[in-house]
């Protein structure tokens, strides 16, 4: 170790020491929705902004039975989350509806274009550090339904219909960008599909247009548009086609909430999740009601889902606010169950750099370096207990006898494992605990699918001690080998790799085959594999993603469970979680 790296951890361990002191954090808490106060004016087809850490709600529709009766408002309401408080703003100039979704904001002023009830051209800016409503000029088309968003100090402004609402206004494919320096509109190249109903974020510059309709139905489709060039391409869509939902973005992921399939459709529940780095969807913990045209607006890495309909006809308008606390990991950084010592010596490995797993503070979100902020936010994790959202499965393999191998992560026993071949049971003989002993011949554990490997980053762990080339320490059935050994050396190799032809599996030049215990880990972080042996990466490569899968799991044997493979040795605290590590 060089006197340049003792220095640095002698430093930071006078860091830790006075941050345990100080430290009076509560460990991790998991992802909820909590109810805060109802917003005074019930609306749905609003929209909202934030400044300041306050969230403005602008215009929307009152209950009325029929969709095409809702009666457009100009009611301006101000939410501090900081005092889960509302206050009455001075109204817009004119009552405007069928807005949706958020409203967007350059230099601290908020720009509402379009809306209404038959489509508008006309644009206005609300300033809420003055309380003042000033006439902009009018978009070149008038539209309704449309989704728009701030980037780079400009309004942007993509599709929607034209006319008077009802199924016969056209939807049309315009992008069209305010300039609020010269107080002028141009257009860009236009929608390759021309939707309404749908929404737009930016995440690292490009702007990602999600779902909404064409005709009268919601079609499934992301079409991203990238500023600089003027140019569209499209991701992979949402699994779930809908319009009249809601979007944000937390940490660099895109959140959406609600909508409905079509109109007469009773809206959904459902929370899908973006990442556009790994170009994938998940799910996260449903909206506590059906909603469709709310808005969702985040302070702080926390999301508030205002206002919406509950119901398909008779669009009754709600006051609902509420509030999703997301579930962040905590930073124990090797996947062991502990935040210790190994984890912040970890994070000083990585110390300066731009490392999103060590990069944690300030919360939730991180600001691209790693520095004395983020050791002193892991500090408050010492010495407590891990409650750790990300860890999907986790087979401690503790048992002492029986055929059982439980999953401490399942409350339910859906991934417990079927112990088969009769084992022994090593109770006082593991690396954390006991361990399992399999025999070479015949012994393995089937356990259900926890994780698709498609789904997006993931890292899969284990204790092992074995002695012969060609064993399968995981595998998935009639799927991939996922830690495995080369037949020659015993080398640790994966067959986890992308879909196609051009999938080739991982292969180190690692001997794990020794007889002594090591810890293996696979990571994929959505651009790149890497194999790690005992906290050393010993193989990676590029990969942009892996095959789907989801036959669920072998231990101790290969995907075929030919002769040959099947583990002879100890296995230990085989752990899954759904992010990348550095073990
Ligand atoms: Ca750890
Ligand atoms: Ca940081
Ligand atoms: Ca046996
Ligand atoms: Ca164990």
């Amino acid at each position: 170790m060089s006197n340049k790296m003792k220095a640095k951890i002698t430093f930071v361990l006078v860091v830790l020491v006075t941050a345990i002191v100080l430290s009076s954090a509560e460990s991790a808490r998991a992802a909820t929705w909590t109810q805060k106060a109802d917003m005074p004016t019930p609306r749905w087809g609003h929209s909202a902004a934030v400044v300041n850490g306050k969230i403005y709600v602008i215009g929307g529709l009152t209950s009325e039975t029929g969709f095409l009766n809702g009666k457009p408002i100009s009611v301006v309401e101000e939410y501090d989350p900081a005092t889960d408080t509302w206050t009455r703003k001075a109204d817009m100039p004119q009552p405007r509806g069928y807005l949706y979704g958020s409203h967007p904001v350059v230099d601290g002023k908020i720009y509402i274009t379009g809306g209404g009830k038959s489509a508008s051209s006309r644009v206005d800016a609300y300033d809420p550090a003055t309380d003042t409503w000033n006439r902009v000029a009018d978009m070149p088309t008038p539209r309704i339904l449309m989704a728009r968003i701030a980037f780079d100090g400009k309004v942007y402004t993509f599709g929607g219909k034209t006319g008077t609402l009802g199924s016969s206004a056209p939807t049309v494919d315009v992008t069209e960008i305010y300039d609020p320096k010269t107080d002028t509109w141009t257009e860009a190249a236009p929608m390759p599909t021309r939707v309404w109903e749908h929404s737009a974020i930016e995440v690292n510059d490009k702007i990602y247009v999600i779902g909404g309709a064409t005709g009268q139905n919601s079609i499934q489709i992301l079409q991203v548009y990238d500023p600089q060039t003027d140019t569209w391409t499209n991701a992979t869509p949402k699994p779930l086609n809908t319009r009249g939902f809601s979007a944000t973005k937390v940490c660099g992921k895109i959140y959406t909430f609600g909508g409905w399939l079509n109109s007469g459709q009773r809206p959904y529940a459902d929370t899908w999740v973006y990442d556009p780095i790994t170009d994938t969807w998940t799910q996260a913990a449903p909206l506590p009601d059906y909603r469709a045209t709310l808005s969702t607006s985040t302070v702080n890495g926390k999301i508030y889902a205002i206002g919406g309909t509950p119901r398909q006809h008779n669009l009754q308008a709600t006051t609902t606010v509420y509030e999703l606390d997301l579930d962040f990991p905590p930073p124990d950084l090797n996947g062991d169950g502990f935040v210790d010592s190994a984890d912040v010596v970890t994070m000083v490995d990585h110390w300066q750099t731009d490392e999103p797993s060590c990069d944690i503070a300030p919360a939730p979100c991180g600001d691209g370096i790693v520095d004395v902020q983020d050791l002193v936010l892991l500090s408050e994790y010492l010495l407590k207990e891990v409650d750790d959202p990300t860890l999907v499965a986790h087979w401690a393999l503790d048992e002492a006898e029986g055929n059982i191998a439980l999953d401490s992560v399942s409350d339910n026993g859906d991934s417990d494992g079927y112990v088969i071949g009769e084992p022994i049971w090593q109770p006082n003989g593991g690396l954390v605990d006991g361990a399992i002993q399999l025999d070479g011949v015949d012994d393995y554990i089937i356990a259900a699918p926890v994780l698709n490997p498609a789904d997006g980053p993931f890292s899969v762990l284990a204790w092992i001690k074995g002695s012969a080339a060609g064993q399968t320490v995981i595998s998935e059935p009639s799927g991939a080998n996922w830690l495995s050994t080369d037949p020659f050396e015993g080398s640790l190799m994966t067959e986890l790799t992308n879909a196609g032809r051009s999938g080739v599996p991982l292969l180190s030049e690692t001997t794990i085959t020794d007889g002594q215990w090591h810890r293996i880990s696979f990571v994929w972080d959505g651009s790149n594999r890497t194999l790690y042996v005992d906290g050393i990466a010993v193989a990676e490569d590029v990969q942009d993603g892996l095959e789907s899968s989801s036959n669920g799991l072998y231990i101790g044997t290969g995907k075929a469970m030919e002769p040959g493979s099947f583990w002879s040795g100890l296995i230990d605290d085989v752990r899954i979680y759904n992010r990348p590590l550095i073990p």
